[in-house]
């Protein structure tokens, strides 16, 4: 079977765009595949959090990888700092990649704009994601869209490391989802949607109730033509609900331009806002009744026994191939 990883930061409440970028493929994908889901606590550090916050925010999303589907029976669900290998292995290979390539990534430019000043963890960042991944013999790493760059990264350093140690790492492939590899902000729609944007109207989370809901779909940047149409260079908000309705309420676009044809985009928000709700109504359920329980403690404790047992041995071959420690 092949192995399957990927993660999540806790750093906000879980948008739509996390869930239909990444965790619903998680879903379907544990089926098929050896799968290891992360909370990976230690990368959201590198922007300002809360303790406390993040704190909750890391049971939250526990909950949530549960709630959507992801079942601990065939996953592993656990936290990135249970797993001290992690640390280790993003220790090693931020001496294997380079300041110029890590300087190039994208999410540094964008996190790092005009910061006086900038944690090196932020610049650090992507040879610890290299090491989760590594980590696990991984082949497939289910991702959105803007995490592209950071998995042909991760290619890079394994690649040479592999050639200038000792051929231990799998080189793993991105898996990015047909549609949905880029859910938009709805305020401002040539942005992606995201949980840490300050602008709370910009996106749902699995969370909001069916008023949050409506009021944000019916508030989500538009335009003034009247017409239910896909064209991203000149319609991005009609675009982006179109998409969503599409992955979420299983019709093509096609269909669903030709159902609302002549109709107004009032029309349309409600439909797509339903279609939200009854998305997410199970999932919230589904939430509340884990969220306080022992139970999730349970998982996410024999997740990271698991999780320990394979990395610490990658670790080992690590260190053994680079000279480190004794034999
Ligand atoms: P942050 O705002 O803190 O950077 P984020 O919302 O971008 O967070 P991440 O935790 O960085 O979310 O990403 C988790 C997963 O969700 C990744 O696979 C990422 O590619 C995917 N993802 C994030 N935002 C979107 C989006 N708008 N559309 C599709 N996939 C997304
Ligand atoms: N960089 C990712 C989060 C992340 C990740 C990973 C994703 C950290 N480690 C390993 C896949 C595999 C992000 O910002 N979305």
């Amino acid at each position: 079977m092949k192995t399957i990883f990927s993660g999540i930061q806790p750093s906000g409440s879980v948008t739509l765009g996390n869930y239909i970028g990444a965790m619903k493929q998680f879903v379907d994908l544990q089926h098929d595949y050896n799968c290891y889901f992360c909370i990976v606590d230690q990368h959201s550090i590198t922007v300002p959090q809360d303790r406390l916050e993040l704190r909750k925010n890391i049971r939250s999303l526990a909950a949530l990888y549960l709630a959507v589907g992801i079942d601990p029976t065939k996953s592993t669900l656990f936290i990135q700092s249970e797993v001290p290998a992690h640390a280790q292995a993003g220790w090693m290979l931020q001496c294997v990649a380079y300041i110029g390539e890590l300087e190039r990534m994208t999410q540094f430019k964008d996190k790092s704009q005009g910061k006086d000043a900038v944690v090196a963890g932020l610049l650090t960042y992507p040879p610890l994601m290299a090491g989760d991944i590594l980590l696990y013999n991984t082949n497939l790493v289910p991702v959105g869209e803007d995490q592209k760059q950071h998995i042909e990264l991760t290619r890079d350093i394994a690649e040479r490391f592999n050639k200038k140690y000792n051929d231990i790492f799998t080189i793993p492939e991105p898996r990015i989802p047909q549609d949905g590899a880029r859910v938009m902000s709805l305020s401002e729609p040539t942005k992606k949607m995201s949980k840490s944007d300050p602008n709370k109207k910009s996106y749902i989370t699995l969370l909001d109730d069916p008023k949050q809901i409506e009021k944000k779909i019916k508030s989500a940047v538009t335009d003034s033509d009247g017409i239910v149409e896909y064209d991203k260079e000149n319609k991005p908000g009609i675009a982006n609900l179109l998409s969503i309705y599409s992955v979420l309420g299983n019709k093509s676009i096609d269909e669903l331009v030709s159902l609302y044809e002549g109709k107004g985009y009032g029309e349309f928000k409600t439909d797509l806002a339903e279609v939200v709700i009854t998305t997410l109504t199970p999932i919230q359920e589904k939430y509340y009744s884990i969220i306080e329980s022992e139970e999730l403690d349970t998982i996410l404790d024999e997740g990271a026994d698991k999780a320990r047992k394979v990395a610490s041995k990658m670790v080992k071959k690590m260190e053994n191939a680079m000279g480190l420690g004794r034999k």
